[in-house]
């Protein structure tokens, strides 16, 4: 092949977790570089694109972000929900404990039941600025990472956009990187 054509690239990403972990706060700051102070539960399934720029590649590549809701819709939409789902974000609260525990008991359980057997996933702590209040340490975080196989471990502040561009950009490049389409650049 001649010319080197620009091609498009969508990947479907699902944000899962317990409610109020900061799901919608991290796709709002990634997206809009917005933090909204009202907490507004997400009733059904909200589903936002964005565009993002990789040096690296010749593609444009599309994210459509998948965010859940309210726990009782998402029971019954599980299924499309997942499909086509190449990677996700696990995203806990490090000040709530149980968050933490139901990574592993519930969200990864899910994402590996009900998607591609090749979908790459992050351990995400969100809330990491609200240093008094933390309950789940760096070293528990790292520690889960590794027990779960997840591509990385990092901790975010939704609020102020600590390590949030950074989560997904490299949620994108594990995808990447597991997926046939490096070796169609080579
Ligand atoms: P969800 O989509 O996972 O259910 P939300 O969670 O994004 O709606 O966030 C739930 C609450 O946590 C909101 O607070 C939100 O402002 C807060 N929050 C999210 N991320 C962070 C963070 O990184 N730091 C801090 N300090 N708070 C965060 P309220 O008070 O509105 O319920
Ligand atoms: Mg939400």
């Amino acid at each position: 092949m001649g010319e080197i054509k620009k091609r498009e690239w969508a990947l479907k990403l699902a944000i899962l977790g317990d409610p109020a972990v900061g799901k919608t706060s991290l796709i709002n700051k990634y997206i809009t570089d917005s933090f909204k102070e009202n907490y507004q539960p997400t009733l059904g399934v909200n589903i936002v694109s964005k565009y993002m720029r990789l040096e690296e590649f010749n593609y444009k590549i599309r994210l459509l972000l998948w965010d859940i809701a309210g726990q009782n819709k998402y029971e019954l939409t599980r299924q499309s929900f997942f499909q086509g789902c190449v990677g996700a974000l696990l995203v806990y609260d490090m000040t709530r404990y149980s968050t933490f525990e139901q990574i592993t008991i519930k969200w990864l359980e899910d994402f590996k039941k009900f998607s591609r057997s090749d979908g790459a996933y992050i351990l995400i702590g969100n809330k990491s600025d609200l240093k008094d209040s933390i309950k789940v340490s760096s070293e528990e975080g790292k520690l889960l990472s590794q027990q779960i196989n997840a591509a990385e471990y990092i901790e975010t502040s939704a609020k102020y956009g600590e390590n949030v561009e950074k989560a997904f950009k490299k949620l994108v490049l594990h995808i990447l990187g597991k997926s046939k389409i490096n070796h169609e650049l080579d």
